[in-house]
């Protein structure tokens, strides 16, 4: 499917409908060039990347997409690596994406070590993209939406997308997500209570990583201490319990029940309707985060704004002004149309 065309090289990055073509054709080059598009902040790109999008959207939807978070070091990207393989092997399309928060802080990536995932990322059936770097996590939301409907056009069964679990990401994440899972490790005896009410509760599988050598007792009574925490937690997904599982992605172990367990949440979700019901209501939420994105944009460029908004906030911050008529004049600077 990769055979390049004789015109390839007069065809630029820029072109929509040349890489739409390239993306439904399955051509990862191709793909990794759209998303480049996609994750572009040029403004001159903005309308190309619009035009490509709206162009893979019809052909997107078809595959599982997964949410992966638990804190640095719980072993996420190496579960990756484990899982993807596993589905390789099967003849299956992994698509691995990350979401990454801090990335616009830091500029790093929480996948800038793919050595984590180099077996994988040899295999011809998988895909593997680093989290976009800048602009808020709104932005990079936005991006990793359209990211997903690329990869989806150009054939991937599955959608692995890692977050690093700091908070504020994981909702960002559900909501794009049909399962979500947990990594969670052995070790301090209250980890429980680091473990935020309000992320668990966002999980349809807790995932006990590490369950290997001398870890493996210390897995198995974690395991019991989650499954008897769960009872008190409301389910993200309605029509399903969620479960605890251990694995080892090192050693290989129970990774063939965690794909079993996606399968039958995903089979459950088909046939009660929820999960088209959850696409319908993330199609919604998508919507809204756009337009609160755009708004917000529109807001701060407003050129009456940014004039008042130093002052303005000067003043606050001396007690000069009260916050509530601070916000006001602000908005009312807003919804004044732009005098020439
Ligand atoms: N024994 C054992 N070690 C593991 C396993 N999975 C991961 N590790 C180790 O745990 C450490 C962290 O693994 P990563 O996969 O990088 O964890 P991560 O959650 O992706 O971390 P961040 O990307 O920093 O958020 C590494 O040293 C891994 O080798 C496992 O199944 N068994
Ligand atoms: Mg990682």
């Amino acid at each position: 499917m990769n055979t390049p065309t004789p015109q390839k090289s007069l065809v630029s990055r820029h072109d929509p409908d040349a890489l739409a073509e390239g993306v439904l054709a399955g051509n990862s080059a191709q793909l990794g060039r759209a998303i480049t598009l996609i994750e572009s902040n040029a403004k001159r790109d903005q309308e190309a990347s619009r035009r490509l999008v709206a162009k893979l959207l019809p052909h997107s939807g078809k595959a599982i997409r997964v949410g992966i978070t638990g804190v640095p070091g719980a072993g996420k990207s190496t579960f990756i690596e484990a899982f993807g393989m596993y589905l390789c092997k099967r003849g299956l399309k992994v698509a691995v994406l990350a979401i990454d928060p801090s990335s616009t802080i830091s500029k790093g990536s929480i996948m800038g070590d793919k050595t984590r995932m180099e077996e994988l990322s040899g295999q011809k059936n998988s895909f593997i993209r680093p989290s976009p770097s800048g602009g808020t996590l709104g932005g990079v939301a936005r991006k990793s939406r359209e990211t997903m409907i690329a990869c989806e056009a150009a054939g991937y069964d599955f959608l692995l997308i890692e977050t690093v679990g700091v908070g504020q990401s994981e909702t960002t994440v559900r909501s794009m997500v049909d399962i979500f899972l947990l990594l969670l490790i052995t070790g301090a005896g209250d980890d429980l209570q680091g473990i935020k009410r309000g992320i668990m509760e966002l999980a349809d599988l807790l995932i006990v990583t590490k369950d290997d050598g001398d870890n493996h007792q210390a897995a198995l009574t974690h395991q019991q201490e989650l499954k008897m925490v769960l009872h008190y937690l409301q389910s993200p997904t309605p029509g399903w319990k969620p479960q605890v599982l251990t694995c080892s992605a090192v050693e290989g172990t129970h990774i063939d029940s965690i794909e079993q367990t996606l399968e039958s949440f995903r089979v459950g979700q088909i046939e009660s309707g929820e999960w088209y019901q959850r696409r319908r209501r993330q199609s919604l939420q998508w919507v809204r985060s756009l337009v609160h994105e755009s708004l917000l944009e529109s807001f701060e460029t407003h050129p009456d704004v940014a004039a008042r908004l130093p002052i303005i906030e000067q003043k606050v911050s001396i007690d000069r002004m009260d916050p509530v008529s601070a916000a006001q004049q602000l908005l009312a600077a807003f919804s004044f149309p732009v005098e020439n």
